[in-house]
């Protein structure tokens, strides 16, 4: 790929925290400085899936809970190819709700793990932002009631907002938190400063994947000479950067001793 690309900005956050009038906002500052710029929004409703999926939460279909978590994470996939052909060609995407809306969405529901929720999307474009606007359900509350969409209801808003919490946890995705509860203007300015910042830096790097480790294949047991790559699961992840660490001390470790042994015998 070449190295000018675009770069991945994603905004996230409960209902009425303002994402899609800043995804917007956003669009337009970065026009009119001059950086070609696209905005998406997840779900992307004029697809044959997307429509299966608008037709759900507007509540004129039933869908079972796995099936529909599965078809929100193959709306994302289906942009997949044109999301990296205009990144590549040096546009950046400003995205309405990401992955990360879909494991926390979900995650809320009983009986579904973030870790499971998160499988799905393991291996999109890897966000080299994800701007999490930050509003608490009373003032959420005060901005006016839900509509009719599913999911629109208060208590249900109060376990997306925990599991986004939870979420944010990961320190492998570049999190910044914005606080909703200011004025569209300084909320905006938020958001324009971090993401120039950020599109100056990913001109330079590779597009990476979401949720996915960078380790070596380990040898399968259950299909000798097969390679099984480790689930990249949050805890997966955070054992393996642990071990890592462990590792290099014992190394420094084991090296002095090495140095000292030889001084020893020397004297
Ligand atoms: N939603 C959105 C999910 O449940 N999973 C997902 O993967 C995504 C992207 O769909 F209630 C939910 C979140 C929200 C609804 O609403 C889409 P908007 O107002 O179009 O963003
Ligand atoms: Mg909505």
């Amino acid at each position: 790929m070449a190295c000018k690309r675009g770069a991945l900005i994603v905004l996230e956050g409960v209902d009425k925290a303002g994402k899609t009038t800043q995804c917007k906002k956003l669009v337009e500052a970065l026009q009119q400085s001059g950086h070609p710029v696209e905005m998406i929004r997840f779900p992307e409703r004029s697809t044959t899936i997307g429509k299966l999926i608008s037709a759900y939460l507007e509540k004129k279909s039933d869908l079972e809970d796995h099936t529909v978590h599965l078809l929100f994470s193959a709306n994302r996939w289906e942009m997949v190819p044109h999301m990296k052909s205009r990144l590549e060609q040096g546009t950046t995407l400003v995205v309405d709700r990401y992955a990360f809306s879909g494991a926390a969405f979900t995650s809320a529901k009983p009986g579904f793990s973030l870790d499971w929720c998160t499988q799905p999307d393991v291996g999109l474009p890897k966000p080299d932002l994800v701007l999490f606007l930050q509003l608490s359900p009373a003032q959420a509350a005060l901005r006016g009631h839900f509509g009719e969409e599913r999911y629109e209801t208060g208590v249900f808003q109060r376990a997306v907002q925990q599991r986004f919490e939870e979420l944010m946890k990961d320190s492998s995705v570049n999190w910044k938190v914005i606080d909703a509860s200011q004025s569209v203007e300084d909320v905006h300015d938020d958001i324009t400063d971090l993401s120039l910042h950020v599109l100056r830096e990913a001109r330079e790097r590779r597009l990476e994947e979401l949720w996915k480790l960078c380790v070596r294949p380990q040898v399968s047991k259950s299909r000798p000479g097969g390679q099984r790559w480790p689930t990249p699961s949050f805890d997966l992840a955070h054992k393996y950067q642990g071990m890592l660490f462990v590792n290099k001390v014992l190394h420094i470790f084991s090296l002095n001793v090495i140095i000292c042994f030889h001084f020893d015998r020397k004297n």
